[in-house]
C-alpha cells in the first residue's frame, strides 16, 4: 500500500465539492471538451476536472530491490571482467556532438546499413544538453500522443500515448525479473521513439537522463519543474504543475484499470541507488545474467519507486512520462556493458520467464505496435537493421 487512506478521502472529499451538480455524462463531455481544446479551457474547468481522477494506491507486482551494499556481497564472488568502462566509449566526432538536436536520422526504416549507420547514427542527447526548445518540443510531442485516439489494438487505452502503458502492462511478467527486461525495453523505447516521429511529427534528436548526476535529488533536475514534468514532492501526490498536471492514467494500477491521477511521491533514499558507483559495480559483472539482475534490481528499480505514484508501478508505469527518461538511462548502461568487449554483441545468456535460456533468435514481441525482432536484431543500436542510435556521452 503505497497511499495513505487519508489521501484518498480527501481526494474522493474533493470530487464531491467540486462537481456536485454534474452528471457523469456531463464529466465525460468535460474531459473530452479538455482534451480536444488541449488546455485552452479556463482554470477553473481545469480544476474541477483534475479534481476527478482519484489517488489510487498501488498494488500488485512491485520493482524488486537489491541495495547497493547486498548487491556488493550477492555479486562479489561473480565472473568479473577484466578492465571495467566506468564510461560510454562509442566513439563520437566533435561534429555530430555539436550537431544541433534537429539534425537527426529519424526512423530504422530509412537507416543505412550498418558501416553508415555507425558513421552516421541518431544521437540521444543526455536531457541538460537538450535545448530548452528541443524539452519544449519533447513535452509537446508526448501531449500530442496523449490527445491524440488510442489504435483500438490496446483496450481499454483511451489514447496513443496509453497504448504503450497497456502493452507494458500485458507483458509485465514476460519481461520483468528475468533477462528479456534489457533487449525488450531497449526496442519498446525505440517503438515509443519511432511513434512519438511518425504520428506526432517528433523531430528533434532523442534524449536521455543521466540519473547519476541527479542521485538522491532527482527533484532538484530541471527535468521536475513546470514547464516541463512538474514538481517531484515528497508526499503522494496529483501532479498539479507542468506539462502533464491534471493526467487521468486510465491503465493500471497494477494489473487492473481504472482512471486514477499521475502521481508520484519522491524519495531521495531510493534515488541515491541511482550512482555512478552502483551503476559501475553492475558493470563489472562480465556475464550478462549478472550484469542484468544487477541492473533491474538495482538502479532500476530504486529509479521507480524513488519517483514513486504511478512510476512505482511495474505494470503501468509507461503513463508516467518520467518512464522514458529511466529507461533510457537503463538502456544506456546496458550500452555501456556492451562496449567493453566487442564478443557482447554477439553473445547473451541468461533466460525468459520460462526458464528457456535467451539467445540471439529469441524474439521480442511488441504486440503488433511494431513488428516482431530477436534478440540479435537490437542487441548492437549501431547494428543499423533496426535500430541506429548512440549516447551522446
Ligand atoms: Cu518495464
Amino acid at each position: 500500500m503505497r497511499f495513505s487512506l487519508l489521501s484518498q478521502a480527501l481526494s474522493g472529499a474533493t470530487l464531491v465539492v467540486g462537481l456536485p451538480k454534474l452528471s457523469n455524462g456531463v464529466e465525460n463531455g468535460l474531459v473530452g471538451l479538455e482534451r480536444k481544446a488541449g488546455g485552452i479551457l479556463g482554470n477553473a474547468v481545469g480544476t474541477i476536472i483534475k479534481d476527478l481522477a482519484p489517488l489510487l494506491p498501488i498494488s500488485g507486482m512491485d520493482h524488486k530491490l537489491v541495495s547497493y551494499e547486498d548487491a556488493l556481497k550477492e555479486f562479489a564472488n561473480a565472473p568479473k571482467a577484466a578492465s571495467n568502462p566506468a564510461t560510454y566509449n562509442d566513439s563520437a566526432t566533435p561534429e555530430e556532438l555539436a550537431k544541433t538536436a534537429g539534425g537527426f536520422k529519424t526512423d530504422a526504416v530509412t537507416a543505412s546499413a550498418s558501416a553508415s549507420c555507425a558513421a552516421n547514427p541518431n544521437i540521444r542527447f543526455e536531457w541538460d544538453n537538450y535545448s530548452a526548445s528541443d524539452k519544449q518540443a519533447l513535452m509537446s510531442a508526448f501531449k500530442c500522443l496523449m490527445n491524440k485516439p488510442p489504435s483500438g489494438a490496446f483496450p481499454p487505452s483511451t489514447s496513443r500515448w496509453e497504448d504503450f502503458a497497456r502493452l507494458h502492462q500485458m507483458y509485465t511478467p514476460n519481461v520483468h525479473q528475468n533477462q528479456k527486461f534489457l533487449p525488450w525495453h531497449r526496442y519498446f523505447i525505440w517503438s515509443f521513439e519511432q511513434v512519438l516521429r511518425e504520428e506526432c511529427g517528433f523531430n528533434r534528436a532523442f534524449f536521455w537522463f543521466d540519473e547519476t548526476k541527479h542521485a538522491g535529488a532527482f527533484s532538484a533536475s530541471d527535468a521536475f519543474s513546470a514547464p516541463y514534468l512538474g514538481t517531484l514532492g515528497s508526499t503522494s501526490h496529483c501532479v498539479t504543475d507542468g506539462a502533464f498536471a491534471g493526467l487521468t492514467v486510465n491503465i493500471g494500477p497494477g494489473s487492473g484499470n481504472s482512471p486514477h491521477c499521475l502521481s508520484r511521491q519522491g524519495n531521495s533514499a531510493d534515488t541515491a541507488q541511482c550512482s555512478t558507483a552502483y551503476q559501475n559495480s553492475c558493470l563489472s559483472n562480465s556475464d550478462y545474467a549478472n550484469f542484468e539482475k544487477c541492473f533491474e534490481y538495482g538502479p532500476h528499480g530504486y529509479g521507480h519507486n524513488g519517483v514513486g505514484g504511478v512510476m512505482a508501478d511495474v505494470y503501468a508505469s509507461p503513463a508516467e512520462p518520467f518512464f522514458w527518461f529511466h529507461h533510457t538511462f537503463v538502456d544506456r548502461a546496458w550500452r555501456i556493458w556492451e562496449n567493453a568487449d566487442p564478443n557482447r554483441l554477439n553473445s547473451i545468456d541468461g533466460t525468459d520467464i520460462n526458464g528457456n535460456p535467451l539467445t540471439l533468435d529469441t524474439v521480442i514481441y511488441m504486440g503488433g505496435l511494431r513488428p516482431d525482432v530477436t534478440i540479435r536484431q537490437v542487441i548492437d543500436t549501431l547494428q543499423g537493421d533496426v535500430l541506429c542510435y548512440r549516447y551522446d556521452y
